[in-house]
C-alpha cells in the first residue's frame, strides 16, 4: 500500500455530522488533522472542495468527500476496528437508525433554532416522538445501541445527546421518555474518551453562545 498523507477534516465546530466523523476517527485512532472554517463566512477553496456548501469535508491525498454517512462509510472500511456489525442485515438495520439520527439531527436544530414558543413546542414533541421511536431499537442490556459495542450508530446519536444535554442544564427540556432507556444510553455514550475528544475544549461556551445568538425563542429562556 502507497503511504498516505493524514486524513485533514474540515469541521464547523459546532456542527453535529462533523463530530459524528470525528468520533469515528477517534475510535479508530487515526491521526488526522482539523481545518475549521466559519460557515458564515466561508473561505474561497470551500467551493471547490464542498459542492454541496456542507462540512462535513474528508480530504485524504488528493481525494475529497463529503456527507458525514459516505465519511464514516469510508473510514470504516479503511481503518479497524470496524464499527459495523457483520450481519449483513444487522448492518443495513444499522444504516436505517443512523439515517434516522440524521433527521432527529435536524428536527432538534430546527428546534433550538425555531423562533416562536409555538414551532419550539411542536418540534420538541417532534424530537420525543422522534427519541421513543429509536428507543425501542436499543440492545436491552445497553450500555450502546447494539449492546457492549460501540457502533457508527452511537457515533450518530452521541453528538445529539451532548446537545440535548447542554441545553437541559440552562432550559429544562424534559425530552427524554420516562423510561430512562434513553438517559442511560446518553449517560454511557457522554463519558466515552472518543466522545469527549471529539469537539474542542471550549465546546460548551461556543455551543451555548451560538444558541443565544440565534434570536430563537430558546435563546430568549437561556439569555
Ligand atoms: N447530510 C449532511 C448534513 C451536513 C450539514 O447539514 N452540515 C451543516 C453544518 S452542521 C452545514 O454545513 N450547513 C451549511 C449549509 O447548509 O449551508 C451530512 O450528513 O454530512
Amino acid at each position: 500500500m502507497t503511504s498516505e498523507s493524514i486524513p485533514e477534516l474540515i469541521s464547523f465546530k459546532v456542527c453535529p455530522f462533523v463530530q459524528r466523523s470525528a468520533i469515528t476517527l477517534k475510535e479508530k485512532n487515526v491521526d488526522f488533522k482539523t481545518t475549521y472554517v466559519d460557515l458564515k463566512n466561508l473561505p474561497d477553496w470551500f467551493a471547490d472542495v464542498s459542492p454541496l456548501g456542507k462540512v462535513p469535508v474528508l480530504r485524504v491525498d488528493d481525494s475529497i468527500f463529503f456527507e458525514s454517512a459516505v465519511i464514516a462509510e469510508y473510514l470504516d472500511e479503511r481503518y479497524s476496528p470496524s464499527l459495523h456489525p457483520d450481519d449483513l442485515l444487522q448492518k443495513a438495520r444499522h444504516r436505517s437508525w443512523t439515517e434516522f439520527a440524521s433527521d432527529i439531527t435536524m428536527n432538534m436544530f430546527a428546534m433550538l433554532h425555531a423562533k416562536t414558543e409555538h414551532d419550539f413546542q411542536e418540534l420538541k414533541n417532534k424530537v420525543a416522538k422522534q427519541l421513543t421511536q429509536v428507543e425501542k431499537e436499543i440492545h436491552p442490556q445497553g450500555p450502546f445501541f447494539a449492546g457492549d459495542v460501540f457502533s457508527l450508530v452511537d457515533a450518530s446519536y452521541a453528538p445529539i445527546f451532548l446537545r440535548l444535554y447542554l441545553i437541559d442544564q440552562a432550559y429544562k427540556l424534559d425530552i427524554f421518555p420516562a423510561t430512562g432507556r434513553i438517559a442511560d444510553w446518553s449517560n454511557a455514550l457522554l463519558k466515552r474518551d472518543s466522545v469527549i475528544q471529539s469537539v474542542v475544549d471550549d465546546f460548551e461556551d461556543i455551543f451555548m453562545d451560538y444558541t443565544k445568538n440565534s434570536g430563537s425563542f430558546l435563546s430568549q429562556q437561556i439569555n
